[in-house]
């Protein structure tokens, strides 16, 4: 039986394996440039972060309609559900759509068919993280804010994602601050690539209360220590950091030292269908590469529950 757990990290639309991606493309008479889910397969290799996303956002082409947005977001949930997930707490990208001329309505609303029944079908309660597009502008997230006005009540909280450096925390203090008004959650990702000062900055400046990957924490011991100090829990992706180089091999990866340290660390997926795991193969694969003992595997699947959104009772429920 996999451990229990939560999943705090996971962009629904990095879950688009290249199967779905070929069968959603011909229901919807899109052409994709690769003859084959082989060949597709094969793009699926990435220097860094851009490149990456780069893929990411061409093959999103094939999300067209709310059941195409249902079907993705089942297509994860049978997989987690497999894996010990209990409770998942989903990002999704409106403005990736929102240019393709796909509607905030069509998104919310078929990504809400598959999660409004998962608990009942899958044993996995969940929630949802509208991201705002950091190298988009700040203008373009307050509108994005607002068009999703109508559907505030299937969105727990707000977060920052795609490409980092150069796009500081602090560009998004008013959407951040309108979103705080509306009562949402707010999270960034933040120490990716970019440096600890957009760790300190997301805290600061956005209020956020818990970090997206966080790893360039560990280059600043004043950060370190007040992460601790302060609980903040990081959403950490080890799997997603080896593929786009944040770390060279995944036994490089600092999580034991980060664990050591103190602070409050979670195992992610990220974008699984792309990084080579969902978050049950993650758990395994860093248990395997760093040497994780049983207890310190247990304080992973816990301290994804004390991250999470849950309050008390409904953790007690999930775990
Ligand atoms: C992402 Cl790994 C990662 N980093 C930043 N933005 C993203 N969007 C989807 N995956
Ligand atoms: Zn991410």
């Amino acid at each position: 039986m996999p451990l229990p757990k939560a999943e705090l990290h996971l962009h629904v639309e990095g879950t688009l394996e290249p199967e779905l991606a070929f069968e959603l493309a011909a229901r919807n008479g899109v052409t994709l440039p690769y003859a084959d889910t082989e060949e597709l397969r094969k793009a699926y290799l990435f220097d860094d972060l851009q490149s990456f996303l780069n893929l990411y956002y061409e093959l999103m082409a094939v999300l067209r309609t709310e059941q195409d947005f249902a079907d993705l977001a089942d297509a994860y949930l049978t997989r987690a559900a497999a894996q010990g997930v209990r409770h998942a707490e989903i990002f999704f990208d409106p403005q990736a759509h929102l240019a393709r001329g796909v509607g905030m309505g069509t998104v919310v609303e078929g990504l809400s068919r598959a999660l409004s029944r998962s608990e009942r079908t899958h044993g996995v309660s969940t929630q949802l993280i509208m991201c705002f597009l950091r190298d988009e502008s700040a203008e373009s997230a307050m509108e994005t804010l607002e068009a999703a006005r109508p559907y505030l009540d299937r969105i727990v909280g707000i977060g920052l994602d795609s490409a980092e450096v150069g796009h500081p925390p602090a560009k998004f203090r008013e959407v951040y601050e309108a979103a705080a008004a509306l009562g949402l959650r707010r999270v960034a990702h933040a120490g990716e690539e970019g440096p600890p000062a957009y760790i300190t900055e997301a805290l600061d400046v956005l209020g956020v209360e818990r970090v997206d990957h966080g790893l360039r924490c560990m280059e600043d011991p004043e950060l370190v220590e007040r992460l601790v100090r302060e609980r903040v829990p990081l959403t950490l992706c080890p799997l997603s950091n080896v593929r786009l180089r944040a770390v060279d091999v995944l036994e490089d990866h600092p999580l034991p030292a980060m664990l050591e340290a103190g602070l409050l660390c979670t195992v992610n997926s990220d974008d699984p269908a792309y990084f080579g795991g969902y978050v049950g193969d993650t758990f395994h694969a860093v248990r395997e590469a760093l040497g994780l003992d049983r207890e310190r595997m247990r304080d992973l699947a816990r301290n994804s529950f004390e991250a999470s959104f849950l309050d008390h009772d409904e953790e007690r429920r999930a775990r």
